[in-house]
């Protein structure tokens, strides 16, 4: 591995989402969202674990800040809670909501950590969806405005600002498949709302604009590089269709390209929610795109009889994702040839790796797949990837969405009885790599 450092100014942080690990899902006026409503569903969530208190960093967000800044990190990502800022998504404003983020934004800011700030990570106010939820364009409207009031009250102290983190996500998993709030299966409605979820950005990059004109906005997508499983042209056709639908969905739209082609014409697209203006709005200009990378796939086509590779020697995290760092400077690369010149942060890279019986703070899987992804990301850079910074997701093991606490990501152990926060071997390394980086900067 190389030690030539970083470009300077390269920041070192890590992140983490509201409905993850705030917890205090009734405190001070916060609504009801669509993960409260689904994890509370039986069946839905593994174990039938819920956000209810995950890591109860709601009330306990200044240890967490100093633990921040003991770890030596120049930066924290986090995401605001809908729900507790318009608790039904189009009332009024709750102001006890807008002070916790007011306090942590400027306990951050006191300790010398930069907030990174993200509007949207999933956690929709439950009477939005009621109303129709992002298969219905007025849920983007409404998205606009409680960007406008976030980025009035904090935008002036964050160092970004981004509107929605991986629009995949909440389309496809919770609109087509089901698997995440707000568990419907409609391929229809999961189409409606991918595009809506753009508008959605387009139309609070507007509103960041207007109240925070001098802080740097943009969004944060996730990449998953596709490699067909044979060179038989079903297998490439395969592939292509799942980059398409996958990686490139949100990057073209957003960097001024239309929805990719075989993409659309696989799923049957017929593009009615698309409006005069919603491909401008959906590519308004953005100072940075954030890209959140784990793993990379081998994709099989359905024609074909599915290739038994059990055995094969893999390399593969307790989620079964692959690991496969190259995948992180071929999802860079990918990114980079739609935006030139705009800012990439790696806004998210990390692992689930089971926590030893004996000894919970020794992981060294984790430390082992987090080099290798720095060093992924340090190739892209020499390649001129105008890459600026890498968060770890996450900061600390955390309500792992429909599959509850059983898999742990964080560079801190939270033993979720007690609350206790215990840095480990993954944390040390990740302190120590932003230490000396800042060093070789200095
Ligand atoms: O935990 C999630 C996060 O909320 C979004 N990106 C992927 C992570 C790991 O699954």
């Amino acid at each position: 591995m190389s030690d030539d450092p970083f470009p300077p100014g390269f920041v070192w942080g890590a992140a983490t989402a509201s409905y993850q690990i705030e917890g205090a899902v009734g405190a001070d006026g916060r609504g009801e969202s669509i993960w409260d409503r689904f994890a509370h569903t039986p069946g839905r969530v593994a174990d039938g674990d819920t956000g209810d208190v995950a890591c109860d960093h709601y009330h306990r967000y200044r240890e967490d800040v100093a633990l921040m800044a003991d770890l030596g990190l120049d930066a924290y990502r986090f995401s605001v809670a809908w729900p507790r800022i318009v608790p039904d998504g189009t009332g009024s404003v709750n102001a006890a909501g807008l002070d916790f983020y007011d306090r942590l934004v400027d306990e951050l800011c006191a300790r010398g950590i930069a907030p990174h700030a993200t509007l949207y990570h999933w956690d929709l106010p439950q009477a939005l969806e009621d109303a129709g939820g992002w298969p219905a364009r007025a849920t983007a409207e409404a998205f606009a405005r409680y960007a406008d009031v976030v980025a009035r009250r904090i935008g002036d102290r964050t160092a970004t600002l981004a509107t929605i983190n991986e629009p995949w996500c909440p389309s496809y998993l919770g609109y087509r498949v089901g698997v995440h709030a707000p568990g419907r299966t409609e391929p229809a409605a999961s189409l409606a709302a991918a595009h809506h979820l753009l508008v959605a950005h387009g139309l609070a990059m507007q509103a960041i604009r207007a109240a925070a004109p001098g802080t740097p906005a943009g969004i944060v997508l996730n990449f998953e590089p596709k490699r067909p499983a044979t060179t038989h042209p079903l297998d490439l056709e395969a592939a292509i269709v799942e980059h398409d639908q996958f990686n490139r969905w949100f990057l073209d739209p957003v960097t001024g390209l239309d929805y990719p082609e075989a993409g659309a014409r696989a799923w049957g697209w017929r593009r009615e929610e698309v409006l005069p203006g919603d491909m401008a709005l959906a590519a308004a200009p953005i100072d940075f795109l954030g890209v959140n990378y784990y793993t990379s796939r081998t994709v099989r086509s359905p024609l074909l009889p599915p290739l038994d590779d059990a055995g094969a020697p893999t390399e593969r995290t307790s989620q079964g994702w692959e690991v496969h760092p190259e995948g992180l400077t071929e999802a860079l690369e990918l990114v980079w040839s739609r935006t030139g010149d705009v800012s990439l942060y790696v806004t998210e890279n990390g692992a689930a790796y089971d926590a030893a019986d004996d000894d919970r703070t020794r992981d060294p899987e984790r430390v082992s797949y987090l080099r290798r992804h720095v060093e992924a990301a340090r190739t892209a850079i020499g390649r001129g990837v105008p890459l600026k910074g890498f968060f770890v997701w996450s900061l600390f093991d955390n309500f792992e969405w429909h599959e509850g606490y059983a898999h742990r990501f964080g560079i801190v152990d939270v033993d979720f009885e007690t609350q206790e926060r215990r840095v480990r071997d993954s944390g040390r390394y990740w302190a120590s790599l932003a230490a000396a980086q800042r060093a070789a900067a200095a």
